[in-house]
């Protein structure tokens, strides 16, 4: 089916309805992207252009495949974890005709040949959750960089750091824009989208009360300050765990207590890791754990609690509710884990919500057109992965801001030339 992607691997094409709806609503919550939407549609900029695509399948990311459609491009979709789509939407987007490959639940096997199938139609552009789909390219397919793949978006922090490594040895094939390092990005949908979704999947997943309760979280970065904030502002006593020197110590001036994780294991209720990194929660913190102890991860990767060794302490498991799994461990004690240890906020709840990712899709959307219009002036950039430009966030912003009603003051020529001129002072 070269250059044809008229193929779909859905869960059940009878939730399409449920899905359409969902998008809808959606859409009414992200005026940003849909103004692209409109602008672009007339023009078809994309026209031509074949997009793969790899990230969660979420009733937002339905939202930016669409005006995608819309603005032109031809577009193949795989989600980027295994427990993060949502059904209903994927099959809203293949009832439409779009050729999409994701379910819920799915082994990692499946995940490859989703990405696998994507590729089929011959991409011109990839946009990335994690690099997996780029990973799978250079890994596997390295000629596509010469024949036909012009350029590339990623979408996360975790993405970003292994695409830069790549590029730091040389090893990068085609240019990527860094998505994730927008500040209408990182500063909005890492922050409060990661805050409020993380949270929203451990209620969903285990209905406990906050106020009162302990609770870790490992990494003081952007998603772990968001998920910080929003924890204290429903009671809980939160504790950082950090490697970061600088990190730790912004976290007490925000009041947080800090401590190492063989500390915090014995005391914490609620875990949650945000740090990018393998082996945060290991076998030592798991048998300090109390009895009861809830344990989740919101990083793109499962790696960040170590499940073998959770498995080899337990002596049963069973799930108690979804996304809830109840282990004994042999010391009699219990730990439930949420979503097998997956992106908690994807997984149990429905990631971030629209109004953000508004925000972060604007960015993806621009940034694919970008590559684009550059090829179509003959034009490339090169072989790195690149920053967004600083007006593009200012722009999004200030769209952002009208559709919320809210306008801003503008500088005076008066005051232009204050702030660069040296020469006043006292
Ligand atoms: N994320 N997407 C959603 N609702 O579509 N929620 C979260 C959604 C993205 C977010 O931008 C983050 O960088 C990434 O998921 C982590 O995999």
């Amino acid at each position: 089916m070269d250059h044809k992607p008229d193929k779909y691997k859905v869960a059940d094409l009878k939730l399409a309805a449920e899905g359409a709806r969902l998008v809808e609503w959606a859409e009414s919550r992200m005026p940003v992207l849909m103004a692209l939407r409109k602008k672009y549609s007339k023009i078809k900029p994309f026209k031509g252009y074949r997009i793969a695509g790899c990230l969660h399948v979420t009733k937002e990311t339905a939202v930016l495949v669409k005006t995608f459609v819309e603005a032109g491009a031809e577009v193949s979709w795989s989600g980027c974890n295994p427990l993060s789509t949502n059904d209903a939407v994927a099959s809203a987007l293949a009832k439409e005709g779009i050729s999409i490959f994701a379910w819920h639940g799915m082994s990692v096997k499946e995940f490859y040949w989703c990405i696998e199938e994507t590729l089929r139609f011959k991409p011109n552009l990839t946009l990335d959750d994690g690099a997996d789909l780029i990973f799978t390219i250079h890994n596997r397919h390295p000629e596509f960089a010469q024949q036909f793949v012009i350029g590339g978006t990623e979408e996360t922090t975790t993405g970003v750091h292994r695409l830069r490594a790549m590029a730091a040895d040389g090893a990068l094939k085609y240019p990527v824009i860094a998505v994730n390092d927008a500040e209408t990005k990182w500063d909005f949908d890492n922050v409060y989208g990661t805050g409020q979704s993380t949270l929203d999947g451990i209620l969903r997943a285990t209905s406990v009360l906050f106020a009162g309760k302990n609770l870790v979280v490992a990494g003081f970065g952007h998603c772990g300050r968001g998920v910080a904030m929003r924890a204290k502002g429903l009671g809980a006593n939160v504790i950082i765990t950090e490697v970061k020197p600088t990190a730790a110590l912004k976290a007490t001036l925000e009041g947080y207590r800090v401590m190492p994780m063989d500390e915090a294991a014995r005391v914490g209720d609620i875990f949650v890791t945000a740090t990018g990194v393998k082996d945060v929660i290991v076998k030592r913190h798991f048998e300090l754990m109390k009895d009861g102890a809830i344990v989740s991860n919101t990083g793109h990767y499962d790696c960040e609690v170590n499940l073998v060794d959770l498995g080899k302490l337990a002596k049963s498991k069973r799930e108690i509710r979804p996304n809830n799994e109840e282990y004994t461990l042999k010391n009699g004690r219990k730990v439930f884990l949420l979503a097998q240890g997956r992106l908690v906020n994807l997984a149990a709840a429905e990631g971030h919500p629209s109004e953000v990712m508004d925000m972060s899709f604007a960015n993806q959307f621009l940034s694919q057109l970008r590559i684009v219009s550059l090829h179509r002036s003959g034009k490339r950039l090169e072989n790195a992965v690149h920053d967004i430009p600083a007006e593009q966030d200012q722009e999004i912003a200030l769209v952002k801001l009208g559709t919320q009603g809210l306008a801003i003051d503008r500088l005076t020529a008066e005051q232009k030339k204050y702030i660069d001129d040296y020469s006043s002072g006292t």
